[in-house]
């Protein structure tokens, strides 16, 4: 087990570098690295210390301290650690050569070839395996870097930074040099070396700087580069238009890979990225994946300020930069598509990921305090919890003040390695409040409870709404589970009168419709009331709780009729449905045709809504129409939970509907028909009409299989998009028999040689819920396509498996689980990073009935037990299993 690194323990480093000059002389298995370190005694450090240089897996060739031989037994060295034991106290110069092999880097971090095009990873070690490094994000320097390598296997040679030279480098060979002037640590360093494509446009910054801005493909791919192009200058003009940040280098470079661990990386001018949140066209990808690429398109360019420019200074504070780019990213799609649909999007993400990950074994603060593998830290707790955090302190301040703020963290933290205190205080200063007890979302684990009650006194003519906060006590390795401290909660709130229309009702505690409930239980009186009305809590979703609130079906009807609050009426439609579906889910009930009065009730408010207005925006309609998903269902259970029993209530409820709204559903598919010939836009409002075509679809063929697989079979045959196509095929693969297996062969066989759709294809067949899944999957595994190398397709044919197929992963005779940990152990040795990921699907193991717990715990075990895993495994599974 390797050991724990705690918030608590953190100390400066003892040396500081300045200056790094790199000389990377690019070779298919034995490249080598010349290192020129600027070094000098840290004066917060400790004086006289030893140096000791982090590396990984690194062979050294030769060092020179200040160009002179190091004398014997001055340096000590093995692959992870290069120590000089008596430092020069004052300036001096290290020079390293180390020679690494990025053919055999399957771990994908530090150099490494993907279709043999180099590129690196560094974050958020990975830097120590090109060289010996303080590889720690409080140590910046000043970056320069010659790339050398073969004229004809890497005409493109990219670095961080600006070009400032290039040219021969004897027979066959070619460099150039990249000056970064901006200091920056470690792990946003980064080169690429290949044949790749170009697509290139001009960018003219607000303070009048000319950016060439570039997106680098596999050669032959140019033409489905042009829309990350475009999300390029479109996130600049946002950034400047919002918070008024402008890029500051002549060049920002964006390379699509295809082996990659995660989404994307914000090295400075040159971010590196998966291929799938690059390539886009018709053809290829669907509506999703042009929202994700513009999404991801603009977080990694947000970085540049949240997180390069104002950098952590230690990995405790990821959520300093990820949280707060994840809300800078929310806010631009949510500019440049459609606010309320973006909202419920961002929500079930967060239900769907987060508050499992909060309830489980993995629970951490949004800024933990202790870690053993700081790569298995890049979760949804640390991005999109932390991205709600600052929405929340952006709802208490308002967004003049938020502005202000978000100001001055940038202006006074430039160019510094900062700390969730510092951002918080920056707030502090512009808004002269109190953040303390707001600063614990930072600190506690758990989501929490609301409990909300109201009375209407018809004599005093008030209405009391009744507020009582409650968190879990979540023990972690740092903290043994002390007793958690009433949070401020920014509640968004208004009342509605019983037949709709807002109620003119006051409390001077609530200021500008939203009130701070900063204690463990609190109370707001309204006055003036001639009805007692109905409450729409938590507009806007404005904090992550869940809500205990006893609203009967008539008042949620209501608000889904009539509330002004869009997410509002979508959380009614969705807690109508929960309330069906928890109670068929506990009761263990069979596969019905209809889903009781409850039900009914539901698909009759529905059928009005969609009358009234399905036409008018679709995508909302298209969302309404969804009901929770299993996970979520999971979740509101909370116990002894059996998924099979969970998908039957979810799939009766859908026939019901399809049911009782299918002619309805049939209508708006010829409503929303894109006429012929139409030019294809990837644009919110066309995309909505799709979701709702294709969700009337899926409905529709839930309660007749028959008449639905007809249509879904012209849709694939037919469909001039990639988003049409899937979806049909993905509602076809729900209906066993001979048309989906020829349907999907087919598309098998039409995508043969386009892997990232192959990926949705591997997908969705990984997500089928039937017993047969498991030997299908097993049997993909040997297709010519999928490789154990490639995270893309380990996520979409086995993580889509364990992660979002329920009552397969779930088997009751733990094949699902057998099936995980074997992959697991299978890619451990690989990629121990994505073998890490694929681990957490087991985060919700103790929450199964008995039996199917039995099988997880059996196969964490014998996880557990495996000779030489990695520290990746070694502390999912530890934490798992604790
Ligand atoms: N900072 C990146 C995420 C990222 C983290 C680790 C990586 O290593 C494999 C790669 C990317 C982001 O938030 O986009
Ligand atoms: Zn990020």
């Amino acid at each position: 087990m390797q050991t724990i690194v705690r918030l608590a323990d953190y100390r400066p480093s003892d040396y500081l570098i300045d200056r790094v000059d790199l000389d990377v002389r690019l070779h298919p298995t034995e490249t080598r690295i010349t290192a020129t370190l600027g070094l000098r005694p840290n004066p917060a450090g400790e004086p006289g210390a030893p140096l000791v240089l982090d590396g990984d897996e690194l062979t050294l060739v030769a060092i020179a301290l200040d160009g002179q031989p190091t004398g014997p037994g001055a340096i000590e060295v093995t692959p992870r650690s290069l120590t000089l034991h008596q430092p020069p106290q004052r300036p001096f110069v290290l020079e390293i050569e180390t020679q690494v092999n990025p053919s055999t880097n399957t771990k994908l971090m530090g150099l490494y070839r993907s279709n043999g095009v180099y590129c690196t990873q560094c974050e958020a070690d990975g830097f120590r395996r090109i060289t010996y490094f303080l590889d720690r994000p409080d140590v910046m320097a000043v970056f320069t870097t010659r790339i050398e390598g073969s004229r004809a296997a890497a005409p493109v040679l990219l670095g961080n930074g600006n070009p400032v030279a290039q040219g021969e480098a004897g027979p066959g060979r070619h460099y150039a040099i990249w000056h970064d002037p901006h200091p920056k640590p470690a792990y946003l360093f980064a080169l690429v070396g290949g044949r790749l494509g170009r697509v290139g446009s001009r960018f003219t910054t607000m303070e009048g700087r000319d950016v060439e801005i570039a997106v680098y493909v596999e050669p032959g791919k140019e033409g489905r580069a042009d829309f990350a192009l475009d999300a390029v200058a479109r996130s600049m003009a946002w950034d400047e238009r919002t918070f008024g940040r402008a890029y500051d280098l002549d060049v920002f470079n964006v390379v699509a890979v295809s082996d990659f661990n995660m989404g994307a990386m914000e090295n400075k001018g040159l971010n590196i990225f998966n291929d799938k949140y690059v390539l886009a066209s018709p053809e290829t990808a669907t509506d999703a994946d042009y929202a994700n690429i513009e999404a991801i398109i603009a977080h990694e360019y947000f970085h540049n300020w949240s997180g390069n420019r104002v950098t952590c200074r230690d990995w405790f504070q990821l959520c300093l930069k990820e949280g707060l780019t994840v809300f800078r990213d929310q806010e631009f799609s949510s500019d440049e598509r459609s606010r309320p649909v973006h909202r419920i999007a961002e929500v079930r993400t967060l239900r769907a990921r987060q508050f499992p990950e909060d309830a489980g074994p993995l629970a951490h603060p949004v800024r933990p305090q202790a870690y053993r593998e700081i790569n298995n830290f890049y979760t949804a707790t640390v991005y999109e919890k932390g991205a709600e955090i600052v929405r929340m302190l952006r709802t208490l301040l308002g967004p003049e003040t938020f502005r202000a703020g978000m100001d001055r963290y940038f202006t006074t933290c430039d160019g510094t390695a900062a700390t969730v205190e510092d951002f918080l205080a920056a707030f502090a200063a512009e808004s002269g409040r109190d953040l303390a007890a707001f600063s614990r979302w930072y600190a506690q684990a758990g989501t929490p409870t609301v409990a909300v009650s109201g009375t209407y006194d018809a004599a005093a003519r008030t209405y009391t709404l009744t507020f009582r906060q409650s968190l879990p006590v979540v023990a972690t390795e740092a903290a043994a589970g002390a007793a958690p401290q009433p949070l401020a909660i920014p509640i968004a709130l208004g009342l509605v009168a019983p037949g709709g229309g807002p109620v003119a009702a006051a409390s001077e505690r609530v200021r500008d419709g939203v009130f701070v409930l900063d204690r463990a239980e609190d109370a707001l009186v309204f006055t003036g009331l001639d009805a007692a009305p109905v409450p729409s809590l938590f507009r806007g979703f404005s904090a992550p709780v869940k809500v205990e609130h006893a609203l009967t079906r008539d008042e949620r009807l209501t608000l889904l009729a009539h509330d002004r609050d869009a997410f509002n009426r979508w959380q009614a439609a969705q807690s109508l449905a929960m309330e069906v579906l928890v109670v068929r889910a506990r009761a263990n009930a069979p596969l019905a045709e209809e889903a009781g009065t409850e039900g009914a009730g539901l698909a009759a408010a529905l059928a009005t809504f969609l009358d009234g207005e399905a036409l008018a925006d679709p995508a909302f309609a298209a969302l309404v129409l969804t009901l929770p998903g299993e996970q979520e269902i999971a979740q509101a259970i909370g116990a002894e939970i059996d998924p099979d029993a969970i998908w039957r209530a979810r799939q009766t409820l859908r026939v019901q509907l399809g049911r009782d709204l299918g002619p309805r559903l049939l209508a708006l598919r010829e409503a929303l028909v894109e006429p012929e010939g139409a030019p294809f836009s990837p644009d919110a409002a066309s995309a909505g009409r799709r979701a709702l075509r294709n969700a009337a679809l899926d409905l529709v063929t839930a309660a007749d299989p028959q008449a639905g697989t007809a249509l879904a079979l012209g849709q694939v045959e037919n469909a001039a998009t990639m988003t049409d196509r899937l979806a049909a095929l993905a509602t076809l693969s729900l209906v066993p028999g001979a048309a989906r297996e020829a349907a999907l062969a087919r598309f098998g066989e039409t995508y043969r040689g386009e892997a990232l759709v192959l990926d949705k294809w591997f997908a969705l067949q990984a997500m089928i819920p039937e017993a047969g899944t498991l030997e299908r999957v097993r049997g993909l595994m040997h297709h010519a396509a999928f490789s154990l190398g490639n995270p893309n397709r380990v996520r979409s044919l086995i993580a889509s498996f364990s992660l979002n197929n329920p009552t397969q992963f779930h088997r009751p005779d733990g094949a699902g689980y057998d099936l995980t940990a074997e992959v697991v152990l299978a890619l451990d040795g690989k990629n121990p990073q994505v073998a890490a990921r694929l681990l957490t699907a087991f985060n919700t193991w103790r929450m199964v009935e008995g039996g199917r717990r039995l099988h997880a715990e059996a196969a964490l075990r014998r996880v557990a037990q495996a000779p030489g895993l990695s520290p990746d495994v070694s502390d999912i599974v530890g934490r798992s299993l604790a």
